[in-house]
């Protein structure tokens, strides 16, 4: 084969994604557990998703298990959302799932890709724009790579009704929204919060409740649902990740029918 056919298809083939990402109903920061959920559960609805990675493994805290031991633990609704992408799990103690980090990680994203969604990776996303009554309208890029050699270059941008922060602990697009003069969150002081201390049973049960939109047309999930409104962080259990995922998939669904 010609090693020119071979550079042309890689850039054609990519580029085409590229270009078909500019304009998305969806479009996700981070591709961790909650981001790929919500993907793949938008994705196979119809809707047009597109997620911006940072780094060049997608998966995000999940492949490293807990403390690079590689396996994750799910409680019984994480585990019927393992059991929908045909993630093995197996029962450790009464209700609590053990599972392979490597093959949630690798199965959900293929999954997410296979239903529609993009997914590009060592991509990052450094601020988001806003339209008519400052609504999240898009989301300004750049290779993770020119931030990483320090390198100034200007960034490009892609156009979406809604925007899902999924980009874990550091909440990063909440805090590049508070930054901007005036803009306020809808939480109890309009700014992030900051997560809690680690205690995984009650930061599994408000996270669900902290998945939301919490500035127009942007939507939190994951960790930093809970690193916004001031809930705890919880350690190597997902159930709750991929969960709150799921309902943000539902969360922004409800407000594409809406614009
Ligand atoms: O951290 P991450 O896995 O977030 P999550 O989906 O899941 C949290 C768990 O992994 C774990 C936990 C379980 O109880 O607490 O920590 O909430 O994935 C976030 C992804 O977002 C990417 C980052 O590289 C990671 O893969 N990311 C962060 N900021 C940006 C970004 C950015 N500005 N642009 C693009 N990607």
């Amino acid at each position: 084969m010609d090693e020119v056919v071979i550079s042309r298809a890689i850039v054609e083939s990519y580029l085409k994604d590229f270009m078909e990402a500019m304009e998305v109903d969806v479009a996700i920061v981070g591709a961790g557990p909650s981001g790929l959920v919500a993907a793949y559960s938008l994705a196979r609805e119809g809707v047009k998703v597109a997620v911006f990675e940072r780094h060049l493994r997608v998966g995000g805290g999940m492949p490293g298990g807990g403390m690079m031991f590689n396996r994750i633990v799910v409680q019984e609704e994480g585990k019927r959302i393992l059991d929908e992408f045909d993630v093995s799990a197996s029962e450790y103690a009464p209700g609590d799932y053990i599972a392979d980090s490597l093959e949630a990680t690798s199965t959900i994203c293929a999954k997410a890709i296979k239903a529609g969604a993009r997914v590009f990776n060592l991509i990052s996303v450094e601020d988001v724009m806003t339209r008519g009554d400052n609504r999240v309208s898009g989301l300004v890029l750049n290779w993770s790579a020119t931030s990483w050699s320090r390198l100034h270059v200007d960034p490009l941008t892609v156009k979406c009704r809604v925007a899902v922060d999924a980009t874990g602990h550091d909440a990063e697009v909440c805090r590049m929204v508070v930054k901007k003069a005036g803009a306020k969150l809808r939480t109890k002081t309009g700014d992030v919060a900051g997560e809690g201390f680690m205690w995984a049973e009650r930061g599994e049960s408000e996270i669900l409740d902290n998945t939301r939109e919490v500035y127009p047309g942007l939507v939190v999930t994951g960790m930093t649902a809970n690193a916004v409104f001031g809930s705890p962080r919880m350690g190597a259990i997902f159930g709750g990740m991929l969960l709150s995922g799921k309902k943000a998939a539902q969360v922004a669904r409800g407000l594409l029918g809406q614009s």
